[in-house]
């Protein structure tokens, strides 16, 4: 099967994981220093990462423009001291095509609905990571991701091609920490397919039993939120943005109801300086991140 950049969010299958493999790489990490980089991205704790697999198997700082990513990908020191994760990726994916993996963790935090890769203008078509998959190896019931106003969970050992180019967020509700494997891959035409796995789905991108059923955002809820603005200023942006994102995973209040609503209860903020602020956000987190 060819495989193109254009890979809609969809669970593939599942991996059984070796929970005492797996437990043992986990402890392993307890000493690897993890990357801080795109903690802005959230709101809550910030996302730490490491990476397992890289250019030139550089650890590297986190932040994926600043690799040498013309290189051969390959396992990092850290990478080569997990066992148990170097074989599952060596097992599950097409390596030939494979750029980055990181592991990611981030515990009682909500992710800004946002777009990957818009920063990636200057990395060359060759080596340009296009593609990403998660493999989730911890997780919990409060770890849900939204996309196209679809709430879901991805369950520990599944696989799921993940849409990053297009507008996401996501909300981890626990003080235990969420772990997943990220991997990003080039656009280059390979042999086989992606993943080395039968796709055991139902034909849904997102399976019923993965969705998180809502209520529909009342107009009540919804004035609740707008008298947001009465309190808003600079000072507590990020405050006010984390409720209204945490709300849309709670109500259905449509498409892009998380920036909609932001941007309305900003447009009525007394603090004039804080809708050319709320824009400029929105632009960074979902249109344009080029500098200049
Ligand atoms: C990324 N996605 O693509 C970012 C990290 C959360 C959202 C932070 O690396
Ligand atoms: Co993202």
């Amino acid at each position: 099967m060819g495989w193109r950049s254009k890979m809609r969010t969809q669970y593939v299958a599942t991996i059984a994981l070796d929970e005492a493999r797996l437990a043992k790489d986990i402890e392993q990490t307890a000493s690897f220093r993890f990357s801080e980089a795109y903690s802005n991205y959230l709101i809550g704790g910030p996302w730490k990462s490491v990476m397992l697999w890289a250019p030139d198997g550089d650890t590297g700082s986190g932040v994926m423009t600043t690799y040498a990513n013309e290189q051969r990908s390959a396992f990092t020191e850290y990478g080569r001291r997990l066992p148990y994760l170097q074989e599952l990726i060596t097992n599950t994916v097409d390596l030939s095509r494979l750029h980055f993996v990181r592991m990611a963790v981030f515990t009682d935090s909500v992710i800004i609905p946002h777009r990957d890769y818009l920063e990636l203008t200057d990395v060359p078509d060759e080596v340009r990571w296009e593609h990403r998959m998660h493999i989730p190896l911890v997780t919990h019931e409060n770890c849900w991701f939204s996309q196209d106003n679809v709430v879901y969970r991805m369950r520990a050992g599944e696989i799921w091609h993940f849409d990053a180019a297009q507008i996401h967020a996501a909300v981890s509700l626990s003080t235990s920490p969420r772990i997943h494997l990220v991997f990003d891959f080039v656009n280059r035409t390979g042999s086989g397919s992606l993943v080395n796995a039968e796709p055991d789905g139902t034909g849904e991108d997102i399976p019923a039993q993965r969705r998180i059923d809502r209520p529909r955002l009342t107009d009540v809820g919804r004035a609740g939120l707008m008298r947001l603005a009465d309190v808003l200023t600079m000072d507590n942006v990020r405050e006010v943005f984390s409720i209204v994102i945490k709300s849309h995973f709670r109500w259905d209040g449509g498409e892009n109801t998380a920036w909609d609503t932001m941007t309305d209860i900003a447009r009525a903020s007394p603090d004039p300086a804080v809708l050319p602020h709320v824009l400029e956000l929105r632009r960074y987190f979902t249109l344009d991140r080029t500098v200049g």
